[in-house]
């Protein structure tokens, strides 16, 4: 490496110092050890440092707010509104590749345009769904997840989404306790004897 012996006043040394090295190189990691040859000390060695120059930022990547559709009624197309930007860097190739691809549910969904920020996505079955858009510079990557529910219709989604249990009078499991429950209740369970000593 290049040395530099500093004079009475000089008290510190740049890169200028170095020009082996300089210019520093983008992508690039750098390793120097300061070793100081003391005229009475003698040599004092100095610890390992790194710098990694990097200018190139990552992508910015949103694969948009989560979604809960239902089929209607066999299938339902939606809209994955992805957001992507990036500063461009590195130079090589110096533009993005953008790759939306289905991370989770029934492996019947159709994406209808993977390589752009926004695509249409086509499903025919129900179920928990998750698309993971990915943008790559080149040099660096990000991901951005979405979830996507559909039902078989709105009430089916909304209890997918949630998670939660029916209610245990909803009998038919359409998201409302009524008359019609009670003709189920009524159909299934009218004069079922549970007597097994007299049989009612
Ligand atoms: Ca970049
Ligand atoms: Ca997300
Ligand atoms: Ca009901």
């Amino acid at each position: 490496m290049n040395s530099k012996t500093l004079g009475e006043d000089e008290e510190s040394v740049g890169l200028e110092n170095f020009p082996d090295f300089y210019p520093l190189t983008d992508e690039t990691t750098y390793y120097w050890i300061v070793d100081c040859d003391d005229p009475v000390k003698g040599l004092i060695e100095g610890e390992l440092w790194t710098l990694f120059v990097s200018t190139n930022k990552a992508p910015v990547v949103s694969a948009g707010d989560d979604q809960a559709t239902w089929l209607d009624p066999n299938e339902v197309t939606i809209v994955l509104a992805g957001i992507v930007s990036d500063d461009g860097l590195p130079e090589d190739p110096g533009e993005l590749t953008i790759e939306w691809t289905q991370t989770a549910g029934p492996e019947t969904a159709e994406i209808l345009s993977a390589s752009t920020p926004s695509t249409s996505v086509n499903f025919i079955e129900r179920g928990d769904y998750e698309f993971t858009l990915t943008a790559d510079d080149g040099g660096l990557q990000t991901s951005d997840t979405v979830r996507v529910v559909v039902g078989d219709d709105s009430c089916d989604a909304s209890h997918i989404e949630t998670g939660d249990a029916y209610n245990p009078a909803d009998f038919n499991e359409d998201c409302i306790v009524d008359l019609e429950d009670l003709q189920s209740f009524i159909l299934n369970d009218w004069l079922t004897c549970t007597n097994l000593l007299t049989g009612c």
